[in-house]
């Protein structure tokens, strides 16, 4: 059984992600900790935004199998810096994320993870429209 984690700022939607794909809906609440749950682990915005806890990260990233990068396309900006996707052991991922906002833009979300040296795909979802979720589920291997 393939586990996988999902890194991020906070707010770009990780944990929504994550609900949908367990089939729970487009719903989330605020992550205050690493989650565990059997085929995923949750983190916390903070995580990925204050380069102190990136030790954690790592070392929780050598128990899964995929790294999802997310990225809101609706944000200006990137906070992972260049390449981070080369130091994450497993198989690295992009997931663009909210791509059915008004305010988002796809391209520059891509642009931005492109950045990140990822080894997989780059992958615009939807956790509201279900747009892109069957391709993730697919590149990620998750059941049904
Ligand atoms: N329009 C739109 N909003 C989304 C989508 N996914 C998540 N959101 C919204 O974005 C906000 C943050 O979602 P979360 O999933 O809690 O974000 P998170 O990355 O887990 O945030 P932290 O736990 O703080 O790190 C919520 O208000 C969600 O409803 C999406 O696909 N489309
Ligand atoms: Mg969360």
């Amino acid at each position: 059984m393939s586990r996988i984690m999902v890194i991020g700022a906070s707010e770009a939607g990780k944990s929504t992600l994550l609900n949908v794909l367990h089939g729970l809906g487009p719903v989330s609440s605020k992550t205050q900790a690493l989650e565990f749950a059997a085929r995923t682990v949750d983190t916390p915005g903070e995580y990925a935004e204050n380069p102190r806890y990136y030790r954690a990260l790592l070392a929780t990233a050598m128990d899964v199998d995929y790294v999802l990068f997310v990225q809101d396309a609706t944000r200006e900006n990137c906070i992972f810096p260049p390449g981070m996707g080369q130091i994450f052991p497993g198989y690295t991922l992009g997931v663009v994320t909210k791509t059915d906002h008004p305010a988002a833009s796809v391209l520059r979300a891509v642009e931005m993870l492109e950045t990140v040296a990822l080894k997989g795909d780059i992958i615009p979802v939807s956790a509201l429209t279900g747009v892109g979720i069957d391709e993730l589920k697919q590149k990620i291997n998750w059941p049904g």
